[in-house]
C-alpha cells in the first residue's frame, strides 16, 4: 500500500500584487526574491550577518553559525540585549516620540505608549525584578491578559537576562502549576483579572490555586487591571505599581551571549505533557525581525495589528519581538473579536487606520458566519496588507478575506510556521509572490524546505509527503527545556540531520507549498492517504457551510471511512437531504473516495484556545463514542459534551 499522501484539490486563481504595492515594497520582484533566496541558501553566514547587524549588538560575533546537528549556535561570541534592540535603540535613532503600542481595552479605553515611554516602563520594571532578587537565567512565569504590561514584563525579563515563560490567560490553575514545575520558576507576574467578552477572568485567583501545588515561587507581582480585590500573601505577593514607584527609571542594558536563553514557551502537542520549547536571543530576534521586515513589509509609517495573544508564539514573535525590533507602531487589543459584536475588529481598524492586519483562519470563518454587514459598514481603506496564520486557510475564507476585508487590493500573506520554528518559514513576499488561495507559497530566506517520502526521497510535484527543513535557521528552537532526548526524538529522528515539522504537504508545479494538515490527522481510505485540509476545504466551498472538521473512523473494508463535522452558516437548516448534497459535493470537488460516510451537523467545533480544530478529540469520539483523552487545551467543553450525545445517540 502506498504511503504517499494524495492531493486532489486544484486551484487556478492567481493573484499578483498591484504595481503600486510592488513599487513601494521592500522586495518588489521575483528576480530579487530569487537572488536573495539563493544567497541565503548558498551563503547563510553572509546573508544572516547582514540582517543581524541591523539589530545593534554590544559585541560582534566571531562566527555566524556553528552546526552540530541537531544543535545550532548562531552569531557565536556576539553579545546583544534583546530589550535594548527592541526599545532603547529606537529612542537613540530618533523614534522616541513615535507610538510603539496603541492599546485598546475591551471596555473601550485606550492608552498609547511611545518608544520613550516604553523604555521608561521597561527600565522601571527591570529594576523591580532585580530588587526582588531575580537574576540572569532565572525563570519567570507570566500569566496576563492582553495589556501593555504583558509586553513590558517580557521585555524587562529579556533586559536582565531572565527567561520568561508566558502562559495564556485562558489556561487553568493546573496548567500553570504543570509549567511552574517543569521550568522551576522563581517568580510569577500576573494581574488581578482580565476582561473577556464583558466578564472578568480571575487571573490572580488561578495563580493562588496553582501555588498551592507548586511552592517554590518566591515572588508574585500583580498588575492592577480591573481593581478587583485579590488575596495578597504577605512577603510573597506585591503590587506592580507600588514596587515601580520605589525604583529608578534608568537601567543600563547589559549585553548577553547570542545563545543566552530568551524564553520557554509550552506547546501542548497532540499527546503527553507539554513541551517547553526553548528559544535563545540573537538568532531568534534576527528571525522575528527579518520576517516582519520582508513578509509584513514593515515601513516607518505603518500601523500594524496582530490579533493573536501574547500567550502564543505568534504573540511573542509578531506582537512583541518582531514589530518592536522594526520600530513600527502597533495596535494591541485586549478583548474578544465579537465584543460587543462582530464589528469590533473593523472598528479598531478604522479608528487607528491599521495598514497591516494579521489574524487566523478560524477568526475569518467566524466573521463570514457572522455576516458581511459588519465589515461592510466600516471604512477599511487604510489596510494595505493582510496576513493569516495557524491553519491551512480554505480558499473560500481566503477569497472572502481578500474581497471583504482587503477590498480586492491587499496582498494576503498566508504564513506557515510553528512554535518550534520561532518565525515564519513559508510565505509569500507581498510585493512579488503570485498568491493562490490555500497555499503558503514559497520558503522564506534561509529556509531549505522540502517534501520527502518515507524513504527520504524528495517527492515530485503534486505528490504528498512529510514537510522537512534541511538546514538550520536562526530562529529555530534550541531544545525542549530539560529534555534533550525528547527534542531529538520528536524533531530529528525521521531523516538524518533534518528537522521534521510533523505536517503533511505537497508542492505544486510552481514550487508552491500546500500544507495538507498534521501528519497524525492524515486519512487513509482504501489505501489513499488524504489530507484533512482538502476534504474540509471541499465542504466549506459549499455555499451553506461555515466550517468543517474531518476525521477517519475504522472501516472494515476501506480501512478508514471519512466522517465530517459541519457547521452551517447563519440561517441554513440541517437535514438528511443536505447531508446527501454535501457528500455529493465532496465527490464532485475531490472524487468519490473522499465522500464522507457520515456527516454530523454541529453548532460549533472543538478548538484549542488558539483556534485550531482538535481533530484528535473528534477521532476518539467517532471511534469510541466518547472522549476520555486530554482535553485541557480545549476552548469550550460544552461543545464536546453536546457532540458526545449526538454521536452516541445516532
Ligand atoms: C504559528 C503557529 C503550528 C502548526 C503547524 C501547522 C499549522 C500554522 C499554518 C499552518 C497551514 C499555515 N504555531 N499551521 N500556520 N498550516 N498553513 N499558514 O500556529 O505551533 O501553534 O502551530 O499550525 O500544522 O505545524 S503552532
Amino acid at each position: 500500500m502506498s504511503k504517499k499522501i494524495e492531493s486532489h484539490l486544484t486551484e487556478d486563481r492567481v493573484f499578483k500584487p498591484s504595481k503600486e504595492f510592488s513599487k513601494k515594497a521592500r522586495i518588489s520582484s521575483m528576480a530579487q526574491y530569487k537572488r536573495m533566496y539563493q544567497e541565503s541558501i548558498d551563503k547563510p553566514g553572509t546573508f544572516w550577518a547582514r540582517e543581524a547587524k541591523e539589530l545593534g549588538w554590544q559585541k560582534k560575533w566571531t562566527k555566524a553559525l556553528e552546526w552540530k546537528a541537531p544543535y545550532a549556535k548562531w552569531f557565536v561570541g556576539g553579545k546583544i540585549n534583546v530589550c535594548e534592540s527592541c526599545v532603547d535603540r529606537h529612542v537613540r535613532e530618533g523614534r522616541g516620540n513615535k507610538a510603539a503600542i496603541i492599546w485598546e481595552g475591551e471596555p473601550g479605553e485606550n492608552v498609547t505608549l511611545t518608544y520613550r515611554q516604553l523604555q521608561r516602563e521597561v527600565c522601571k520594571f527591570a529594576n523591580v525584578l532585580l530588587a526582588r532578587g531575580i537574576k540572569s537565567k532565572d525563570r519567570v512565569l507570566i500569566y496576563m491578559p492582553m495589556v501593555p504590561e504583558a509586553a513590558i514584563a517580557m521585555l524587562a525579563c529579556a533586559r536582565i537576562g531572565a527567561v520568561h515563560s508566558v502562559v495564556f490567560g485562558g489556561f487553568s490553575a493546573e496548567s500553570i502549576s504543570d509549567r511552574l514545575e517543569d521550568c522551576k520558576a522563581k517568580a510569577v507576574i500576573t494581574t488581578d483579572g482580565g476582561y473577556r467578552r464583558g466578564s472578568i477572568v480571575p487571573l490572580k485567583a488561578n495563580v493562588d490555586e496553582a501555588l498551592k501545588r507548586y511552592k517554590d515561587v518566591e515572588t508574585v507581582i500583580v498588575h492592577q487591571r480591573t481593581g478587583d480585590k485579590v488575596t495578597m500573601k504577605k512577603g510573597r505577593d506585591v503590587y506592580w505599581h507600588e514596587e515601580a514607584a520605589q525604583v529608578s527609571a534608568i537601567h543600563e542594558p547589559k549585553g548577553f551571549d547570542s545563545e543566552h536563553p530568551l524564553f520557554i514557551l509550552y506547546t501542548s502537542g497532540s499527546t503527553g505533557k507539554p513541551k517547553g520549547i526553548l528559544h535563545t536571543s540573537g538568532g531568534y530576534l534576527t528571525g522575528a525581525y527579518t520576517t516582519c521586515k520582508y513578509i509584513f513589509d514593515m515601513q516607518e509609517d505603518d500601523v500594524y495589528w496582530c490579533t493573536a495573544d501574547v500567550g502564543w508564539i505568534t504573540g511573542h514573535s509578531y506582537i512583541v519581538y518582531g514589530p518592536l525590533a522594526n520600530g513600527v507602531t502597533q495596535v494591541m487589543y485586549e478583548g474578544a473579536p465579537n465584543f460587543p459584536d462582530f464589528g469590533r475588529f473593523w472598528d479598531i481598524v478604522e479608528k487607528y487606520s491599521v495598514s497591516i492586519f494579521y489574524t487566523a483562519p478560524t477568526a475569518i470563518r467566524a466573521f463570514i458566519k457572522a455576516g458581511d454587514e459588519f465589515p461592510d459598514s466600516r471604512d477599511l481603506s487604510s489596510l494595505r496588507l493582510l496576513g493569516t496564520v495557524g491553519e491551512p486557510i480554505n480558499p473560500e475564507a481566503w477569497m472572502w478575506y481578500h474581497e471583504k476585508i482587503g477590498g480586492g487590493r491587499c496582498p494576503i500573506v498566508d504564513t506557515w510556521w510553528q512554535t518550534e520554528t520561532g518565525a515564519i518559514m513559508i510565505s509569500p513576499l507581498p510585493g512579488c509572490t503570485p498568491t493562490k488561495p490555500g497555499t503558503a507559497t514559497l520558503p522564506f530566506f534561509g529556509v531549505d524546505a522540502a517534501i520527502l517520502d518515507e524513504t527520504g526521497q524528495e517527492c515530485r510535484a503534486d505528490e504528498g509527503g512529510k514537510l522537512v527543513i534541511r538546514k538550520p535557521w536562526p530562529s529555530m528552537l534550541r531544545t525542549i527545556y530539560g529534555d534533550k532526548k525528547r527534542y531529538r526524538d520528536t524533531y530529528w529522528n525521521d531523516y538524518d540531520g533534518m528537522y521534521t515539522a510533523g505536517d503533511g504537504a505537497r508542492t505544486d508545479k510552481k514550487g508552491n507549498f500546500w500544507i495538507v494538515g498534521r501528519l497524525d490527522d492524515v486519512l487513509n481510505v482504501s489505501g489513499h492517504r488524504l489530507g484533512t485540509a482538502e476534504v474540509e476545504s471541499a465542504l466549506v466551498s459549499h455555499k451553506v457551510v461555515a466550517e468543517a472538521a474531518v476525521v477517519g473512523r475504522p472501516h472494515e473494508i476501506k480501512g478508514q471511512g471519512v466522517v465530517a463535522f459541519v457547521t452551517l452558516k447563519g440561517n441554513a437548516k440541517s437535514s438528511d437531504a443536505l447531508a446527501k448534497e454535501l457528500r455529493n459535493h465532496v465527490g464532485t470537488v475531490i472524487g468519490a473516495i473522499a465522500k464522507p460516510d457520515e456527516i454530523f451537523f454541529t453548532p460549533a467545533l472543538p478548538k484549542t484556545r488558539s483556534g485550531k480544530i482538535m481533530r484528535r478529540l473528534l477521532k476518539e469520539l467517532v471511534e469510541t463514542g466518547s472522549v476520555s483523552g486530554n482535553t485541557t487545551t480545549l476552548e469550550d467543553h460544552e461543545v464536546i459534551a453536546a457532540l458526545q450525545k449526538q454521536v452516541s445517540g445516532k
